[in-house]
């Protein structure tokens, strides 16, 4: 489905992360941008080694972290149709700390939409981040990736579409809900 904004459209689609052909997808990354499973691991696998080295690139604090939660690193996409790889750290939920996973949360979608206008990009896809080994609960991550991008869309000028690519139909389902309760506002 795909539903209208202001200055550009979500969309939801079933699908991988990988074979998006967007100008630039998001990883679900960690802090030390040097790959994992999931997400991470299908975008490593896809786009060869070429993309490690770019992580690696980036310098590392004495904990070896490039890219602190919430924030995110872009390089080039290696074999990936996609221009770019925005890599973007999730906060791994901790229900004591939720409200500040949430903003986090928020916080991580907001810049990866402005690092996709920085890097010239229309379209960008992102995947459920933090959904799955970091475990933040489906429907509140639905609602708040949903509400982030939406009122980006409505509030700047530059990106065109925004694709939340989910991996199973009960993600799908729990994001269209989510797409539908903010239409509805
Ligand atoms: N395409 C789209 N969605 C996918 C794909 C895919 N190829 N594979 C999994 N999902 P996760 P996180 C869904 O664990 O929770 C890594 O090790 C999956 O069903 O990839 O942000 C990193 O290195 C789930 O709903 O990301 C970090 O250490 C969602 O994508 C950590 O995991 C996100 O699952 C990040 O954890």
């Amino acid at each position: 489905m795909i539903r209208k904004l202001k200055h550009g459209s979500v969309e939801l689609v079933i699908g991988n992360i990988v074979d998006q052909r967007t100008d630039a997808i998001v990883n679900a990354a960690n802090t030390k941008l040097a790959g994992g499973g999931g997400v991470d691991g299908a975008i490593h696998r896809a786009a060869g080694p070429e993309l490690k080295e770019l992580c690696l690139q980036f310098p590392a604090d004495e904990n070896g972290r490039r890219c602190e939660t919430g924030h995110v690193q872009v390089t080039t996409a290696g074999k990936l149709a996609a221009k770019f790889v925005i890599h973007a750290v999730g906060p791994f939920y901790n229900e004591k700390y939720a409200e500040k996973a949430h903003a986090q949360l928020r916080q991580l979608h907001v810049h990866a939409l402005q690092a996709a206008i920085d890097h010239n990009c229309k379209s960008i896809a992102f995947p459920a981040i933090s959904t799955g080994a970091y475990r933040f609960p489906i429907a509140d991550a639905a609602r708040i990736a949903i509400a982030s991008v939406c009122s980006f869309l409505d509030a700047n000028i530059g990106i065109e579409l925004v694709r939340f690519v989910l991996y199973k139909q009960g993600q799908y389902d729990t994001f269209k809900l989510a797409l539908d309760d903010w239409s509805a506002k």
